[in-house]
């Protein structure tokens, strides 16, 4: 282990950030040895998801000249991987190029392999490389599918959903799981018509609620909108998260899992079930005994 790989991390070296992250996404060398050795700091990880197309990057590029003035910033797109075709589905989606030459903005995106939009251990595991390294703020954005949404929300201390007001859109069909993760609701592409419209249905939804969730409307691609957002990111960063322990448990529990499940390969299990399934009287019970204990 190269105990001059964390110095230089801790002091902003960018390549040392580069390569600790490949390290611990790709499991290589002392990658256990090195996360156990992160000064981990509390910089603030917001979330960002929403549906396909809905703006999230632009969003995440408009927010980015607001605050990458004053303020070091990282960004983890969240690639989701087709389980049946490992190509990514909706291939790189860093266009955040207005930023991409900034000193205080450092971009990486990683591919999450088999759970579709969902965090995997790695995301994690690289989110806290981040923390360890010299940011003031951390955003990840996800494709809002299904599950993933809840996964960010437990990785994140501010969750900002971003919804679009779609033509004919019910706002009750936003799922009441969205309603659960979002800390802040954002309603962009509001040059669109109806958006105001939308943007109210969805506030009166939200006052319904126990506590007051904002709805901040903008227009990413012309900036527009974004000073309420960065208000509200920034005050967020003094209030308690009470969702923290719960959090702090599933991560730990993915973590005890994924070591767990270490001597057990997918593409192993997957193989030797196609195999065993062809044969007569196949019992998946039976099957699966031998792997409980492995
Ligand atoms: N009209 C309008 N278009 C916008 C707005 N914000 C973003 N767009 C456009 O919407 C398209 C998608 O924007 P992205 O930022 O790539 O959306 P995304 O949510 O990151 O997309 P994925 O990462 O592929 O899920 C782009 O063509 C943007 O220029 C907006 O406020 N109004
Ligand atoms: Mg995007």
């Amino acid at each position: 282990m190269n105990n001059q790989l964390l110095t230089k991390l801790k002091n902003g070296d960018v390549k040392s950030l580069a390569r600790l992250l490949t390290i611990v996404e790709n499991n290589l060398a002392f990658a256990d040895e090195y996360l156990k050795s992160l000064k981990i700091k509390n910089t603030p990880v917001i979330g960002i998801t929403g549906p396909p197309g809905a703006g999230k990057s632009t969003l995440v590029n408009a927010l980015l000249i607001e605050l990458a003035q004053k303020y070091k910033i990282a960004i983890l797109a969240i690639d989701p991987t087709s389980p049946f075709n490992l190509g990514s589905l909706l291939g790189d989606r860093i266009r955040m190029v207005s930023q991409f030459n900034n000193p205080n903005v450092y971009i990486r995106s990683i591919a999450t392999r088999g759970s579709l939009g969902g965090l995997s251990v790695k995301t994690i595991e690289m989110v806290d490389v981040l923390k360890a390294a010299d940011f003031d703020y951390i955003f990840i954005e996800t494709v809002g599918v299904g599950q993933s949404e809840v996964e960010v929300a437990g990785l994140a201390d501010i969750s900002i959903v971003v919804l679009v007001p779609e033509a004919g859109d019910d706002i009750q069909s936003i799922k009441s799981g969205l309603m659960e993760i979002a800390d802040i609701f954002v309603v962009n592409k509001s040059d669109r018509e109806g958006a105001q419209t939308f943007a109210n249905h969805l506030k009166k939804m939200v006052h319904q609620q126990t506590y007051n969730i904002p709805v901040i409307c903008t227009v990413a691609h012309q900036n527009k909108g974004l000073e309420d957002l960065v208000k509200e990111i920034k005050q967020f960063k003094i209030k308690k998260n009470n969702r923290k322990p719960y959090l702090l448990m599933e991560k730990a529990w993915r973590l005890i899992q994924n070591e767990k499940m270490k001597s057990i390969k997918k593409e192993k299990l997957q193989q030797e079930i196609a195999e065993a399934s062809l044969e007569l009287n196949f019992n998946f019970y039976q099957f699966i005994e031998k792997f409980k204990n492995s």
